[in-house]
This record gives structure tokens, C-alpha cells and sequence, in this order.
């Protein structure tokens, strides 16, 4: 199957955590993770990951309005997914209540504020389980 344009979606220069330590994963198992596509409905939709290791992947991500689906590929534990209340310059309400093992979600959600958009997995946020997605505008 061909899948269409590749959006060149600005430069992701300058995408590393400002905090230390927050541990790549080793492999981006899916190259397909945090590319973002645009449905024939003009529904854009991005897919990001979470294991076992409190990390999502990717953890940034640069999309207008659409569609984000959201897997935990672990074995073991469960996860949310939430825009942090306050993370960003308008409130997204949209999230996922609990991700259990191998499952995967999506959530809808829209917004009109480009900027920058805080977002965790709440159970694990103190562990650093947390995001960015840039809405570009
Ligand atoms: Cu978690």
C-alpha cells in the first residue's frame, strides 16, 4: 500500500528533553511512531507508543487538530494519556482513562491555539512519563 505525502512538518530540530536523563528507548521499534498522516477526511492522526518503561514514544510530536491514537505495547503495566491541565495554552479535555496491556485507543480532540501542549500519563508523570505535542499553526 502506498501511503502518500510525506509531510515535511517543519524542521524537529531542537527536540531534545530540556531535562536530563530522560533515557531514549533504544529502538524506534516503528518508524511509523509520531508521523503524522492526513485522512482522506483531512483528519490528521498521529500514533505514539507506551511499554512496560514509563516513556512514550515518541515523547514529541508537531500536529494540527486531528486524531491521536495512543498503544501500550508493555506486558505489564497500564497506563492513562492526558494533556496535563495547565500544560498548554488552551485545555484539551480529550484523554484516555486507562490503557491496559497491549491495548490501544483513540481519542479525538481539537484546538485552535498553536503552541506547545503538555501531556502524561498521570499515574506516572512524577517518573517522568510525560510529552509534548506542538500544535504548528
Ligand atoms: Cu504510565
Amino acid at each position: 500500500m502506498l501511503v502518500g505525502a510525506v509531510l515535511a512538518v517543519g524542521a524537529l530540530t531542537g527536540c531534545g528533553p530540556a531535562a536530563g536523563g530522560a533515557a531514549a528507548p533504544a529502538s524506534p521499534a516503528d518508524a511509523s511512531l509520531g508521523k503524522v498522516t492526513t485522512g482522506a477526511d483531512g483528519v490528521q492522526q498521529v500514533t505514539i507508543q507506551t511499554q512496560d518503561d514509563y516513556v512514550f514514544t515518541p515523547n514529541h510530536f508537531t500536529v494540527h487538530p486531528g486524531e491521536l491514537t495512543v498503544t501500550n505495547v508493555g506486558h505489564e503495566l497500564s497506563h492513562n494519556f492526558r494533556f496535563s491541565p495547565g500544560g498548554g495554552p488552551q485545555a484539551i479535555g480529550a484523554q484516555i482513562l486507562l490503557l491496559t496491556s497491549g491495548q490501544r485507543q483513540t481519542i479525538d480532540f481539537t484546538v485552535t491555539t498553536p503552541g506547545s501542549y503538555r501531556f502524561e500519563c498521570s499515574f506516572h508523570a512524577d517518573l517522568g512519563q510525560v510529552g509534548t505535542m506542538t500544535v504548528s499553526g
